[in-house]
């Protein structure tokens, strides 16, 4: 009999981060995983691993993890368990309540990170989105990627026509804001992007990184630069003004706006630049010769300067740089990914703004509003005064700017279902608490990822564990839409959602007759046959202009039958074809973002702070989370404050440091070290879990780092927080 039920090898996707790796699980005769190991036979990964993929195991059975839902005593913040119907019926009675009181604006939705990596997420989160009808749409993203979100719809039509560096083939990579040996890449899918880098490096080509910090990315590249935080825009304008200056752009597409840009770049010259960046004038010129010199080259810049005073511009000039150079679209240089689940749908060119916040009126972009200003929808009286809410898979309070206000806030709610893992410290503030299931217990398609993947490639993995009696994550999120919007909950709610969105979809493609032909198991699996079907590698593509896909007839019968995944090739040129500008040509020079060029000029006359905050991401956690797990939160994880020993004599520090903003007061530990510029200090996000329930990382706690940051300062075209040079004083706890 034992041998029925041996150990038993089984082929997945990691879920933990961007990098899309494969992983080879092992499970027990009762569903635990005993080992997790690289999946050597995955084309696109090729059986690299990092110490958070080799934990899965231990996030799939946090003992502390939440595994039935939960509903929260108000008068007591004391919490039982219940059943999902239970818990389904009490949210059915509450929140069209709460919002039947106070209209609807009065509903948010806050969507966090994971959402980009799970299947509920891409599929389900519009349907919670569209129940809602709120305009209170928050997330992560304007935390993070919005600034390049921005400058990409605005240049090529769509927001997600977002180019990523040809890593495999460039000869001359550009790094700015970007440590990929810890964070494993962002906004660039390449797992193993450390073997990456370094094969660049072996075929002769060279990486040079900029960052306020000598991070494990800038002690592998062939030249790291330190620059002033917050300040990249000013480098790269200075790059733009040298290629025009001395006559080496060489553009290789049809672009609208190329004397703007020029004009635009002129006060930039490389003295100026160099004062504000602290980057010699002499040392712009010579990256902007080599970027025209090299064969082929591309710029990449991720976090550390998009979540900055300047987010969008830069993200902008990152790709004026990758075109006037002639490498956008090129092979070698900056290239669009193709992903298997699906192409542009957009029809209209991309704009921002279409409304604005209540309070501080600020632009949406993508039908989402800031979350710098979440605290200020919750907290301020008036009509469409937020009141009741909804988080999936986030934790603001400790991930968005102004952390102890964000907290005041949360607490303020008259209702709040969460959908997570954990009671952490946004959770705490629920009601209700319905956890997804373990991960392993999840099926997985990266319909966001790999279209930021450095090369095409598709993998489907089903569920390892079955799920028993409970319901999916997408059955979660789809009752939950019916809960809170008053429609019927019970039944079959996520069959009915499917085949309504089967059938729209297969409508409009003119396929309504083929619903038949759709394999799975699950009405979602039958979703990602669709979409799979349809996309540019499907059996039912029908030839478009975007794409130049080579054919595959793909299905889910193939993905489950190639489990270790499908390569589709290197990235291919996409232009025109993929662009969605009024004009069909590459925007060089979007009004919305040359206006913004404008407070750089008056940025110039700034005086600088004598400390600035910037932040660092650690290879063995993930923002908040993964802070449970003792073989993640042991050793070099630390939240400590990195701070230059010269800066340590001269303020006379100790062990401990008081550091104040103009949002807030933290005292943390002190690390001296050379690695990080006088004059800028590095503090890690996503600790501070002193009060949490969950007992290793309440044993290794922290400071939420968000404290610091003040959410009354944006990057003003996206309304992204500014994580880094937030100005800061220092002195002997
Ligand atoms: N100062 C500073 N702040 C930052 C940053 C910075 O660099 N500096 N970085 C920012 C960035 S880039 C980001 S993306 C944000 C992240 O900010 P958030 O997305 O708000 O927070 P996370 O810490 O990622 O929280 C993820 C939550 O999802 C839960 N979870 C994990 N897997 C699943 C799942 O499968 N389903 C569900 N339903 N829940 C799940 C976890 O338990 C955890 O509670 O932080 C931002 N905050
Ligand atoms: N291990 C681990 N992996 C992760 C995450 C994690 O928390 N842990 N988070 C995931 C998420 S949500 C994201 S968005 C990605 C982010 O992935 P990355 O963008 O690679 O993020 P970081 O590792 O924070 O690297 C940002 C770098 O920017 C530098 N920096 C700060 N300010 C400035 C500045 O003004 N200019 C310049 N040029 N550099 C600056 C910092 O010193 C830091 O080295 O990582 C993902 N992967
Ligand atoms: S690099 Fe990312 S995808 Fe790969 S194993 Fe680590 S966490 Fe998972
Ligand atoms: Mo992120």
């Amino acid at each position: 009999m034992a041998q029925l039920t041996d150990a038993r090898n089984l082929l997945r996707t990691c879920p933990l981060c961007e990098a899309v790796c494969g992983l080879e699980i092992t499970l027990d005769p009762d569903d635990h995983v005993t080992a997790v190991r690289g999946d050597k036979e995955d084309p696109f990964s090729r059986g690299f691993i990092c110490p958070k993929g080799a934990s899965l195991g231990h996030l799939d059975e946090d003992p502390d993890r939440v595994t039935e839902p939960l509903i929260r005593d108000r008068a007591t913040d004391t919490w039982r368990t219940a059943s999902w119907d239970e818990a389904f019926d009490y949210i059915a009675r509450r929140f069209p309540a709460v919002v039947a009181e106070h209209g609807a604006q009065s509903a948010a939705l806050y969507l966090g990170n994971p959402n980009a990596h799970t299947i509920a997420g891409a599929l389900y989160v519009p349907v919670l989105i569209r129940a809602l009808g709120t305009k209170n749409l928050y997330s992560a993203s304007t935390v993070d990627q919005m600034p390049k979100q921005i400058a990409s719809g605005l240049m090529f039509g769509d927001p997600l026509t977002v180019p990523v560096p040809d890593l495999d083939r460039t000869d001359y990579l550009l790094m700015l804001g970007a440590n990929p040996l810890e964070s494993n890449g962002s906004l660039c899918t390449a797992p193993d992007f450390p073997g990456r880098l370094k094969a660049l490096q072996e075929r002769g080509g060279r990486f040079v990184v900029v960052d306020p910090r000598v991070t494990r990315t800038a002690k592998l590249a062939d030249e790291h630069l330190f620059i002033r935080p917050g300040s990249d825009a000013y480098l790269l304008f200075g790059i733009v003004h040298t290629l025009f200056a001395e006559e080496l752009t060489d553009i290789g597409i049809e672009v609208a706006g190329l004397d703007d840009v020029r004009a635009a770049a002129a006060d930039f010259t490389p003295e100026v630049v160099a004062a504000r960046t602290g980057v010699p004038a002499d040392t712009v010129v010579r990256i902007a010769r080599e970027l025209a010199a090299a064969p082929t080259a591309a710029v990449y810049a991720r976090i550390g300067t998009c979540t900055a005073e300047f987010g969008t511009v830069t993200q902008w000039l990152v790709d004026v740089v990758n075109i006037l150079t002639g490498n956008l679209d090129s092979p070698g240089g900056a290239m669009f990914a193709d992903a298997a689940g699906g192409g542009i749908n957009r029809t209209k060119p991309f704009r921002t703004g279409r409304w604005t916040s209540r309070v501080r009126g600020l632009p949406e972009t993508m039908g989402e509003l800031p979350v710098a200003t979440l605290a200020d929808e919750i907290l301020t009286p008036g009509d469409g005064q937020i009141r009741a809410m909804i988080t999936v898979a986030g934790n603001p309070v400790l991930s968005a700017p102004g952390g102890t206000r964000m907290a005041e806030a949360f607490a303020d709610l008259e209702f709040m279902v969460s959908v997570d893992r954990y009671v952490n410290e946004t959770t705490r503030n629920a009601d209700v608490i319905l956890p997804p299931p373990r991960p392993l217990q999840s099926p997985h398609f990266d319909f966001a990822l790999l279209k930021f993947a450095v090369r095409n490639y598709v993998r489907y993995s089903r569920p390892l564990v079955p799920l028993g009696d409970r319901p999916s994550e997408a059955g979660v999120l789809a009752r939950l839409g019916a809960a809170v919007s008053g429609q019927p909950h019970t039944g079959d709610v996520l069959g009915a959602v499917d085949e309504m969105l089967i059938a729209g979809t297969l409508e409009k493609a003119g396929l309504a007759d083929r619903r038949h032909e759709l394999y799975g198991d699950t009405t979602t699996e039958q979703r990602i046959d669709m979409m799979v079907r349809l996309g540019p590698y499907g059996e039912w593509n029908e030839r478009s202009a975007d794409s130049s896909a080579p054919r595959h007839d793909l299905n889910l019968r193939k993905l489950l039958d190639n489990p270790h995944g499908i390569d589709l090739g290197a990235l291919l040129p996409r232009l025109p074809g993929a662009l969605r500008t009024a004009s069909r040509r590459v925007e060089l020079a979007p009004a919305q973002l040359l206006a913004d060029v404008d407070r750089m000029r008056a940025g110039l006359a700034d005086v600088a702070p004598e400390f600035v905050l910037i932040g660092r991401r650690q290879l063995r956690s993930n923002n908040s989370w993964m802070h449970n797990v003792v073989r993640l939160v042991n050793g070099s994880n630390r939240c400590t404050l990195q701070v230059n020993p010269a800066d340590v004599e001269r303020l006379g520090l100790g062990q401990e440091a008081v550091v104040k903003s103009a949002a807030g007061t933290l005292t943390v530990p002190v690390e001296p070290t050379d690695t990080i510029m006088p004059g800028v200090v590095s503090l890690p996000h996503g600790w501070g879990h002193a009060e949490s329930p969950q007992s290793v990382a309440s044993a290794n706690a922290g400071v939420n780092a968000n404290v610091l940051t003040d959410d009354s300062v944006i990057d003003v075209p996206s309304g992204n927080a500014v994580f880094n040079g937030v100005p800061v004083t220092l002195i002997p706890a």
